[in-house]
């Protein structure tokens, strides 16, 4: 006996419209047991800006530590690629650390960033365009974790993935390994990924690097609730919500919660939200990976090992990936 009608399973009226995938986002994860956002809706213009703030801050070390290790080995990392090799990249954003890869890899044939951004996939362009002008830059504007197709004229070409940032660490374990087996499909038959991947470290550093003293990553945090007030009329009373970042050592990640200083119900459209006092919507997840942990999962999705490149303090890692080959053959 099916109980559930499916009137309660079709989306409300009061989130028809342009920000409907929004809306029905937001409306989801507010309304289980255990309140969270999925953290690609930090995103907005001014959530952008805030996560490039972020990337300067003195205590989140993830960029600046991956961009000197792309800077210190970036002929090494580009070395065994074809000249006629296509560069896919995965949540490419502004390109910035692209372009390090590029410089050694003068003669590439194409280069393929995917990002939901049309203005970042334009502006990446323009300046890529100038700086290489013999590069083919044949952007897609698309969420990266969405099945996807290269441009068919690409087919033939070797492909090498890029992946940095530790995006990677937003996805669960399982959920990492469903992602890394659909890019192997995409990059196959013979293809390679660089996957940048944050490693485990102590947990008071974590924990500073998304709790920092300027506050920049509590705004991050917090301007998902801004959002939501502006784009679907939310009553959200800002001072009655705080940041927190926690280092759970068991499952390995970083988490980032919004905090409920009081009990409280907040409207959305039409709809109310209660918070009890302490109660938290859990907005993002940053898994933390040793070399082997990584590399295992990696291997249970079709990716054999390659080479690793890590900063002298241990604080981050970059991965070759080279597709094991198995049932990716061209037909
Ligand atoms: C963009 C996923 C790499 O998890 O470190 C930074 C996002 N959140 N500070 C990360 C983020 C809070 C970031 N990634």
């Amino acid at each position: 006996m099916m109980w559930t009608s499916n009137k309660a399973l079709r989306q409300p009226e009061v989130i028809a419209g342009p920000d409907r995938e929004f809306a029905a986002s937001v409306i989801e994860g507010l309304s289980k047991p255990r309140k969270s956002l999925p953290c690609r809706l930090f995103y907005d213009a001014r959530g952008s800006e805030l996560f490039e703030e972020i990337t300067r801050l003195p205590e989140y070390y993830p960029t600046r530590t991956e961009i000197a290790i792309l800077g210190a080995h970036a002929a090494e990392i580009a070395s065994g690629v074809d000249d006629s090799a296509v560069l896919v990249e995965f949540g490419s954003g502004s390109s910035r650390k692209t372009e390090i890869l590029l410089s050694c890899l003068p003669r590439l044939h194409a280069y393929v960033p995917i990002d939901v951004s049309e203005n970042a996939l334009e502006e990446a362009k323009r300046r890529l365009t100038k700086r290489f002008p013999a590069l083919a830059v044949r952007p897609i504007a698309s969420d990266f974790s969405r099945p996807l197709a290269l441009p068919p004229d690409l087919g033939k070409a070797q492909k090498l993935g890029f992946f940095p940032g530790s995006t990677i660490g937003n996805f669960s374990p399982f959920a990492a390994r469903m992602l890394l087996g659909a890019m192997r499909r995409l990059l196959a038959p013979d293809g390679r990924l660089i996957v940048g991947v944050d490693l485990k470290k102590d947990a008071r550093q974590l924990v500073r690097a998304y709790d920092d003293a300027a506050g920049v990553t509590a705004a991050f945090n917090l301007n998902l609730l801004t959002r939501i007030n502006r784009e679907l009329e939310g009553s959200f009373d800002l001072d009655s919500f705080r940041h927190e970042a926690i280092y759970d050592p068991r499952e390995g990640r970083v988490e980032m919660h919004i905090v409920s200083i009081r009990n409280q119900a907040v409207r959305i459209r039409d709809l109310w939200f209660r918070f009890s006092a302490g109660e938290t919507i859990h907005t993002e997840n940053s898994y933390k990976y040793s070399i082997g942990q990584f590399q295992d999962i990696a291997c249970t999705a079709g990716w054999l090992p390659g080479r690793v490149w890590i900063d002298d303090q241990n604080l981050f890692s970059v991965h070759e990936l080279i597709s094991n080959g198995v049932g990716t053959a061209a037909i």
